[in-house]
């Protein structure tokens, strides 16, 4: 079977090497030696990485170690390589054989995207993209037409990653408009409120948000070990007098916090305090910080909301600090200059990262008109996905 190096590396479609595309340009190699158990390589633009032989027979694309239709991973790295495989540069790139006869062709471009230095990939789209609010912050908008182009819809995604919120006008008055926009990027992220739920003032409700009252600023379920990432509200009617949405970017305010009171953004990183729902059906809770940073210390998620914090459950001589910290974070969040608000336009939806963005409103008149809202949440990996999948096309 021939196969040339082009299609090996990377398969009739992309899928896992996803950046590489058959024709990707790049530096072409200058030499290869073996050396350490590694093969040392120097391209045409002056780069040199060694890559372990381990590595590198882990890594073949040919059609016995790789999926020839799913390009997934079928080589298992049982054994340590002690040998030292015929190196060769070819057309494109180049050819290991190893001692077992085994053929690996490897393209110049995508070893040299892998160096082990070049750490420019390891950060995700997301870290990469994130911007905290500026004092000056006003939201992207993109039209419902726009949002249905490739074009539209990647700008409104990159707006939604950049800035963790984002606005979509003119959209139809239509039941079930959001499920439609939400099912382009992914499956709904059910929840103990469903996979899609209703926001106007009920009879008999089980949440704050089912009410007229004012929603202090808040993210959705911090109760769940994973809360939702994304949140999309899609406004279908809003004639009731107030209701006006209020949001605050929960990292630029945590930033500020770490800057200016760090014993307190250490007090709230730190201390792992109860969330908790309950209603006839549920009784879902979980145990977590309201500032979550990851192992260098970025943040990573925010959990705040007052209604579903549970009884705080901590030792004695921490309770104190513990709620002196709460009040200089919320007083920093609902801070007028750390908040945007607007009235939702009918046909008009809110997308937000509810890890990060915080989201209130102000109470409303219900005997002055309806205002109703359907909501839905998303997966990030599905934002993420769907980001890549549409820059493949544009
Ligand atoms: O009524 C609103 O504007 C927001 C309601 C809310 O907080 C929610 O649905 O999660
Ligand atoms: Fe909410
Ligand atoms: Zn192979």
């Amino acid at each position: 079977m021939s196969t040339t190096l082009a299609e090996s590396n990377t398969g009739q479609h992309s899928i896992d090497m996803g950046e590489l595309s058959p024709h990707t340009k790049g530096p072409s190699l200058v030499d290869a030696a073996i050396a350490d158990n590694c093969v040392v390589l120097n391209w045409h633009d002056g780069s040199r990485a060694s890559f372990p032989l381990l590595w590198l027979r882990d890594h073949c694309p040919c059609t016995r170690c790789r999926h020839p239709l799913t390009r997934e991973r079928l080589f298992v790295p049982l054994a340590d390589i002690d040998e030292a495989p015929q190196t060769t540069l070819v057309e494109g790139g180049l050819r290991l054989k190893w001692t077992d006869g085994h053929v690996s062709l490897f393209d110049s471009v995508w070893l040299h995207q892998r160096r082990p230095d070049n750490d420019t990939d390891l950060a995700s789209e997301l870290t990469r993209i994130r911007r905290p609010w500026s004092a000056n912050f006003t939201p992207a908008h993109v039209t419902h037409a726009d949002f249905m182009t490739p074009d539209g819809e990647h700008q409104w995604l990159e707006a939604l990653l950049r800035d963790g919120l984002v606005l979509l006008d003119e959209g139809p008055l239509a039941d079930e408009e959001v499920s439609r926009i939400a099912t382009r990027i992914g499956p709904m992220r059910p929840t103990n409120f469903g996979a899609r739920f209703d926001v106007y003032s009920k009879p008999n409700p089980n949440n704050a948000a089912y009410t007229a009252i004012a929603l202090a600023l808040h993210s959705d379920l911090p109760n769940w070990r994973q809360p939702p990432d994304i949140q999309l509200l899609y406004c279908l009617q809003n004639e009731a007098e107030g209701g006006e949405s209020i949001f605050a970017d929960g990292f630029a305010v945590a930033e500020e916090l770490r800057k200016e009171a760090p014993e307190a953004f250490r007090i709230l990183s730190k201390t792992s305090i109860d969330f908790r729902f309950q209603d006839e059906e549920q009784d879902i809770a979980t145990r977590a910080p309201i500032i979550e940073l990851d192992d260098e210390g970025q943040l990573k998620e925010i959990r705040f909301n007052n209604w579903i914090r549970d009884t705080l459950r901590l030792p004695l001589d921490k309770i104190n600090a513990w709620y002196a910290a709460y009040r200089r974070f919320w007083q920093l969040l609902h801070d007028p200059r750390h908040q945007i608000e607007f009235a939702l336009d009918q046909g008009q939806m809110v997308a937000f990262d509810n890890r990060r963005v915080l989201h209130g409103r102000r109470a409303f008149d219900p005997n002055t008109g309806k205002r109703h809202l359907q909501g839905t949440y998303l997966d990030m990996d599905m934002l993420e996905s769907r980001l890549r999948v549409l820059k493949r096309r544009i």
